[in-house]
């Protein structure tokens, strides 16, 4: 498929932080990140607490080599807060609520103020920008609006470089495609699963995406495969990037990636991440798999100190061929929350979706169904198979049942059953998917 926007390879929003010298970046992140420190320690009585414990003091922390110090945060505070507890700006400076409704009980809320949704709006401007947009671009919003970061989030970028925006919000697919279509729309942003949605929904409308006018979309909220990436790709015959984001630190565009696609650049003149072993707590080194860290650094309504997102990937400082000087972290392999432990081996639901998407004939829709039999795991994959796989022979679809199995035992290194089923039988996602029913936890 040919690449529609390579020609903008070296369009950059803000090239004097993105392409910044690191040396420089190393001392701005510092200053702000003594000053952030200070705000913290002074107004939220959580941070002054956690550090008082650990004896230091603002003045402890000079330049971002003393963030090993300072404490961690978890979503737990977040709820444990609920709502305020966190804030370090007075109320009256809030001017907005965003929220994810998290798995469990209460939802977590996080307050902006308008210098973070400033920030928040420059992260999303560089990301879109990455993506080929600009002010002659269509951008078709189909994340949620509303408490979710993802519609507003996108949204304000959008508007900040000058494109014809479309708020559509998620679900109506045909809709979607109705503006898609006559719109002229450039680029559509939704997760990565209703981007394939669409794309299929597309095909069974006979519309041939090359007579659209879409080059991109910027696809992120959930877990997605490079396989995936190239079935997007495919059925909408645009270039997909992924971004992303979560709530507490700023919704989408934390990080976002460049027509290089290894991985995405996180906007570190804003927020500085680490990977840690989410079991020591300990630091690791670039290149080194573990759970990613955040500490915001210009933030002011609701900071965080090194925030644990429980997002497993890697970061990478090589030197990146569209000019970003920003690290990158890799594709995400999952959350340590969504690792399902199935009769002692670490499954991440990536790993399947990564195999499924592989073999011929079955669709890139599954649902993981984990269950507890006579104190014994079990993993049972449903996936569809294609329309024209599904009029075929037994005989050929006992053999694809065959090869899933056998691949998911190499891959993941767990025995699975494998249950395939009819075209379109696996409910569809306007957000985020849901992948997995586990069972054991019900
Ligand atoms: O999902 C913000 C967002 C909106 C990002 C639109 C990208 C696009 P939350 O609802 O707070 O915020 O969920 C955050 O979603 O910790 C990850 O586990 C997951 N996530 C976000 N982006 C990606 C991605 C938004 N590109 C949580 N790949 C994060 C994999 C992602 N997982």
């Amino acid at each position: 498929m040919l690449r529609k926007v390579r020609l903008n390879m070296h369009k950059i929003w803000n090239p004097d932080i993105e392409c910044i010298d690191r040396e420089a970046l190393k001392k701005l992140q510092s200053e702000r990140l003594r000053k952030v420190v200070k705000l913290e320690y002074d107004n939220v009585p959580l941070y002054r607490e956690r550090m008082d414990k650990k004896g230091i003091k603002p003045e402890d922390i000079r330049t971002i080599d003393d963030l090993k110090y300072l404490p961690f945060t978890d979503k737990t505070d977040l709820r444990d807060q609920f709502p305020f507890g966190l804030l370090a700006a007075d109320k009256k400076d809030i001017v907005r609520i965003q929220g994810s409704s998290g798995t469990t009980g209460k939802p977590i809320v996080s307050g902006y103020t308008q210098n973070d949704i400033d920030v928040w709006t420059e992260m999303m401007s560089r990301t879109l920008t990455a993506a080929g947009a600009d002010q002659n671009s269509v951008i078709q919003i189909a994340y949620g609006y509303g408490l979710f970061t993802g519609g507003l989030g996108a949204h304000q970028g959008a508007s900040k470089i000058g494109a014809m925006t479309i708020p559509m919000s998620s679900g109506n697919t045909q809709r979607q495609i109705m503006m898609l279509t006559e719109l002229g729309v450039t680029h559509i942003c939704c997760t990565p699963s209703y981007a394939l949605y669409l794309g299929e929904t597309l095909n069974e409308m006979n519309i041939d995406p090359s007579r659209l006018s879409l080059k991109a979309g910027c696809f992120g909220a959930e877990p997605w495969t490079e396989e995936m990436r190239g079935q997007i790709e495919a059925l909408l015959g645009i270039d997909a990037f992924d971004i992303y984001g979560l709530t507490e630190i700023a919704g989408p565009g934390v990080s976002f990636e460049c027509l290089a696609k290894h991985g995405m650049h996180v906007n570190e003149d804003h927020v500085i991440p680490e990977i840690i072993d989410p079991a020591t707590e300990m630091p690791l080194p670039y290149g080194e798999k573990g759970e990613l860290v955040f500490t915001t650094i210009s933030k002011t309504g609701m900071p965080m100190l090194r925030y644990r997102t429980h997002d497993i990937c890697r970061l990478h400082d090589e030197k990146c061929e569209c000019g970003r000087t920003l690290v990158r972290m890799e594709r995400l392999m999952g959350r340590t929350d969504d690792m399902l432990v199935i009769r002692g081996v670490n499954v991440f639901p990536s790993q399947i979706e990564g195999v499924l998407v592989g073999v011929q004939g079955v669709a890139p829709h599954y649902m993981l169904i984990v269950d507890r039999v006579k104190s014994t795991d079990s993993l049972e994959v449903q996936v569809e198979v294609t329309d024209e796989m599904f009029n075929d022979s037994i005989g050929k679809l006992e053999k694809i049942k065959h090869e899933i199995i056998e691949k998911i035992k190499s891959v993941v290194g767990v025995k699975a059953a494998v249950t395939l089923v009819g075209p379109h039988t696996i409910p569809r996602s306007e957000g985020k998917a849901k992948r997995v029913i586990d069972k054991r936890k019900m």
